[in-house]
């Protein structure tokens, strides 16, 4: 079982070999685990407040959206700023303190105000204000000076530069032609200017694939080793962000960062902003950085300085609490990785380095303070004997912790030592013949088109399984597969493999199969990245305030403006559990759930207006319920299609092996074969995998 987790490692170090910067940035990167981030600009003056009036709504950072604060009267603001008591030298020493690695600093928010000299507009920091600083020059020399490196924030959009897209409520505006050359200009000057550049953080705005792609190259063209964030859009990233303030369930196969606030209510300084007690905000802020460094991310934490430049107290004293806990227990979240388990633990979070395990005390204090750790194949060496005692019986490492070791307000950590470097865990042994997407552990990574349209992707398979002696694998496909070509990785060995039609098979449900009726529901959020099950039914709509309404047309659209979805359910009635096949048909993007369960979702290829597949479902006896949700982006329609295949086709295909493989446990991973990015969906949920002991080409199992 090794094996798949070297085979797992190389899927995340490939994806930085597949893009620009070298493996040595992006290791960098990937152990520094915690920057600083900074939210600074000509909102910060205002903290929130405009004509007297504490603005609510949004945050602090887009006051000027949020009180419609006309043009001229915010470039006034730009004539009195004057931050003082902005020191980058403070700054670089405070996030140092706070055991931050990285600065990355806002050179141009939404405002469209340029915090660094530039020759693309005089709205910016040294041309617009008394000040005449670049604090661009500023901070990222400071950061320099003391060991820190530095990167930027850049907004895509602009609501300054008057050939942009206007102002809009969701900031995910199209780009024009003019303000793409404008990016690249200011960009260019950006990464030209400054000495090196961490990453790039662009943020909303919606890129046409091209645009994203140009960006991209830009940014490598000046600076190779620069990280680009994954909301330039359309899968042109170096690392992906999650949504604000948030962090996966589980860990991507692909690096990515989780940029925090404060406080959730805004980014930009608020001087009205309730901000509570320090001790419970360090807690958080702690807590955050071991959840996300436990998936495998790094944690990016925002402080939004006053507008005279001073950094917020209560901000600075967090930050300096966080780093003393870091100056204890540093060694368990820099260059870490995620935590070898799949499961999550209600005791706290766990990460791992070379033969190190080390376990956060950072949740609920165990039944009978006992932890156990299920770690088949590894040797206790030593337990860290501070805190626990510590017992190994076969597989099974057993803890046992006193109460004490929680009522701290401090999170404690324990180290364990293994006799070798410690891989992932496999989640499961799948005891079938044959290998499925819905007993498969999926590998997930990010994708997305834009702000709004970003998801967990499934970009490959994996299975652990045991089988003695086998010689060869049985491949069962559709006519949609035909033509692509996979990559089988077999215990770590790789099979190219082109789906050439080998033998059809014919898939013909029973006769008694029965499509019901098919209702549809909507328009419901334009939101892509939802949960992998659905809890709705013929009783309970998915969209509040909405319910299911019958219809004729197994095919149609409804007109709905950009970011809608519309849902479709039909109920199949089948005589025993059988794979049939459905053609779906949807817009800019599509989800089917059978039995609430997903079976599958991609994103369509962009601005695809419908696009008709394939999809096998995997019917139990009975009842059974589809249901398609078809996620309109870009158009004023959403357009769906549900409703059994005509002429079912299934074509079987045969990977026999050079050799039968000898041992009992095996893994297997499936991915597409150099795929356009390493973020999208696979699209491989109707490619099934028989395993076989001996070699019978052309026959059935
Ligand atoms: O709209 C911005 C927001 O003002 C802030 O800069 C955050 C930071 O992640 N990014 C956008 C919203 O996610």
């Amino acid at each position: 079982m090794k094996k798949l987790f070297i085979i797992l490692l190389m899927c995340v170090i490939g994806l930085t070999a597949k893009g620009q910067v070298s493996q040595k940035a992006f290791q960098q990167w990937h152990g520094d685990k915690y920057s600083m981030f900074i939210h600074f600009g000509l909102y910060s003056q205002l903290g929130g407040v405009w004509n007297q009036k504490q603005i609510q709504d949004g945050y602090s950072e887009q006051i000027r959206a949020f009180a419609q604060i006309p043009q001229n009267e915010y470039e006034k603001i730009a004539g009195e700023f004057n931050p003082a008591k902005f020191n980058a030298d403070s700054i670089a020493l405070l996030a140092k303190r706070a055991g931050m690695h990285s600065i990355i600093f806002t050179s141009k928010h939404h405002d469209g105000f340029c915090l660094f000299k530039t020759a693309t507009t005089p709205f910016n920091s040294y041309d617009a204000t008394p000040c005449k600083r670049d604090f661009v020059k500023e901070l990222s020399e400071a950061a320099k000076r003391h060991g820190l490196r530095f990167g930027l924030y850049f907004s895509l959009i602009d609501w300054h530069y008057p050939y942009a897209s206007p102002m809009s409520p969701h900031n995910a505006d199209f780009i024009t032609d003019a303000h793409h050359e404008y990016s690249k200009q200011q960009l260019k000057e950006l990464l030209t200017h400054y000495g090196n550049i961490s990453e790039l953080w662009f943020d909303m705005g919606s890129n046409t694939p091209a645009q994203s792609k140009e960006l991209y190259e830009l940014v490598h063209k000046y600076q190779p080793d620069c990280m680009v964030s994954g909301r330039l859009g359309n899968d042109q990233y170096d690392f992906c962000v999650m949504a604000d303030n948030d962090y996966p369930e589980k860990t991507l196969h692909a690096p990515w960062q989780s940029a925090a606030s404060m406080f959730n209510e805004t980014w930009g300084y608020r001087s009205w902003q309730a901000r509570g007690k320090v001790e419970d905000k360090v807690r958080e802020k702690t807590l955050s950085l071991i959840n996300v460094v436990s998936r495998g991310g790094n944690y990016l934490l925002n402080i939004g300085p006053k507008g005279n430049g001073d950094i917020v107290p209560f901000e600075k004293e967090v930050l300096e609490q966080v780093g003393k806990w870091l100056s204890l227990y540093g060694y368990a979240i820099y260059q870490t990785e995620a935590s070898p388990f799949q499961e999550e633990f209600a005791w706290g979070e766990v990460t791992r380095k070379n033969n190190h395990l080390y376990l956060f005390l950072s949740g609920k204090y165990p039944q009978e303070g006992k932890i156990t750790l299920h770690m088949p194949g590894y040797t206790l060496q030593k337990g860290d004997g501070k805190m626990a005692t510590y017992l190994q019986y076969g597989d099974e490492v057993v803890l046992t912790i006193p109460a004490s070791a929680y009522k701290d307000k401090q999170i404690h950590v324990l180290t364990l030592d293994f006799d070798k470097k410690i891989e992932p865990l496999p989640e499961h042994t799948v005891k079938s013949m044959v290998l499925t997407p819905q007993n498969a552990t999926p590998q997930y990574s990010y994708s997305c088109f834009d702000y709004y349209t970003n998801y967990r992707s499934i970009t490959g398979y994996s299975w652990n399984f045991e089988q003695l002696l086998l010689k060869q694998l049985e491949l069962i496909y559709t006519s949609q597969e035909a033509g692509r070509k996979i990559d089988l990785i077999l215990d770590g060995k790789t099979y190219h493999v082109t789906l050439d039609k080998g033998k059809e098979q014919k898939a013909t449900p029973l006769s008694n199969t029965v499509w019901g009726k098919t209702y549809v529901c909507g328009p419901g959020s334009g939101i892509f990245h939802s949960a992998d099950t659905l809890c709705a039914d013929l009783q309970q709509a998915p969209v509040a305030g909405k319910s299911w309404e019958q219809t004729a047309k197994e095919e149609g659209s409804f007109n709905c403006p950009p970011f809608c979805s519309y849902y479709i359910l039909r109920e199949i009635e089948s005589p025993r559990s059988q794979y049939i096949m459905a053609e779906i048909g949807a817009g800019n993007g599509v989800e089917v759930y059978l039995n609430g369960k997903l079976i599958t979702r991609h994103l369509n290829p962009y601005r695809t207006k419908f696009r008709t597949e394939k999809v096998i479902l995997p019917l139990e006896k009975g009842k059974n319920q589809v249901i398609l949700r078809s996620y309109n982006r870009f158009e004023n329609q959403a357009t769906y299609l549900l409703r059994p295949a005509e002429e079912p086709k299934a074509y079987r295909q045969d990977v026999i092996l050079p050799d039968a493989l000898n041992g009992k446990e095996h893994t297997l991973v499936l991915k597409p074969h150099n795929p356009s990015s390493p973020h999208t969906d696979a699209e491989l949920s109707n490619l099934r995998i028989r395993l076989r002991r001996i070699a019978i080409k052309g026959q059935r199992n």
